[in-house]
């Protein structure tokens, strides 16, 4: 892993740091940033973590040491020298928001962290490595090199990035160096019981309301290795639940038995998001590449436009005509 060892170099030798990721950002990304960041002050670095916005309300409790400010807070700083400009959990700069591209130009080094397939030319020269579960993971590996040692400021965002980027640790990417690690943050005090409970238990009885009528309405192909559900926009804003809340929702049909590959048509405005989950061995990050999307093989997605029912049935015969 010789990007790997990239990265440590480029951070050993940077001293002026900001570390960013997706815009709209999630937990991976937060934590990621989060944690990567804090380490990097016990450095006796100048390392801060700007996005695009401040961090939606569910999302705050991650940065505990308030290590996160906005691009327009960076903006009003005196001091805007940038020795290394670090992206997590994406490498795609478009991802990352307007005014955080505009900061990124000016910065002397730039280096993207990230578990997503990426191309060749990219990956080789930035540390991007597609066997770890979680943008967290890896950079919790990366502070364990550069000798940093976790405490529970650092551990916490990190084991949630983790859990949310295995949908609770049933990914193949998942593996032993994975719990491993996850050890380390349990050692300096991160409770999995109040972890998970801070991240998936803090909805509102409204969100089950919906949950219950997608999945009431959810169907299946014939053979049953197809499973969908459909949220329509009217739905989001009758039950008050926005986007962030739906992700999780098409897990719920990897309980099916035989199930291959499940997915979830969200609608908005002009356009349906699609996330593909495999239950195997199918691809999906390819078949969401090939309809302009991306991710990883068991977990993907793209926008397409068109109407709901549209693009379900569009979609929907695609994956048949794949899977047989
Ligand atoms: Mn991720």
């Amino acid at each position: 892993m010789s990007n790997h060892k990239l990265a440590l170099k480029m951070l050993r030798a940077a001293n002026r740091i900001v570390i960013t990721t997706h815009f709209p950002p999630d937990a991976d990304g937060i934590g990621s940033q989060v944690a990567l960041g804090i380490s990097l002050n016990r450095l006796g670095k100048q390392a801060i973590c700007v996005n695009e916005s401040g961090l939606m309300d569910r999302y705050k409790y991650l940065d505990s040491s308030n290590i996160i400010i906005s691009s327009d807070e960076y903006l009003n700083r005196k001091n805007k020298e940038i020795d290394l400009f670090i992206i997590v959990d994406t490498c795609s700069n478009s991802r990352i928001g307007t005014k955080m591209q505009g900061i990124a130009a000016t910065a002397q080094n730039f280096l993207y962290i990230d578990h997503h397939p990426a191309p060749k030319e990219v990956a080789a020269i930035h540390c991007i490595d597609t066997s770890m579960s979680a943008t967290g993971e890896l950079v919790g590996n990366l502070i364990s090199e550069l000798g940093v040692k976790f405490d529970k400021e650092m551990a916490l965002p990190l084991y949630t990035a983790i859990l949310i980027d295995t949908s609770s640790f049933r990914y193949p990417t998942v593996s032993g160096a994975t719990h491993r690690l996850l050890g380390d943050f349990l050692d300096v005090g991160v409770e999995p019981p109040v972890a998970y409970n801070l991240i998936y238990g803090a909805k509102k009885l409204p969100y089950l309301q919906l949950l219950g009528i997608l999945l009431s309405s959810a169907s299946a192909t014939k053979n049953g290795k197809i499973a969908w559900v459909s949220v329509k926009e009217k739905d989001m804003i009758r039950f008050g639940v926005d986007s962030e809340d739906t992700h999780a929702f098409v897990n719920y049909l990897l309980v099916l038995d035989g199930v291959k590959v499940v997915c979830m048509f969200r609608e908005s405005g002009k356009h349906v998001k699609i996330s593909f989950r495999s239950a195997g061995d199918i691809d999906v990050g390819l078949i969401a590449q090939a309809l302009g999307g991306g991710g990883h093989d068991h977990s993907a997605a793209t926008i397409i436009e068109g109407s709901l029912k549209q693009v379900e049935t569009n979609i929907i015969s695609k994956l048949e005509k794949i899977l047989n």
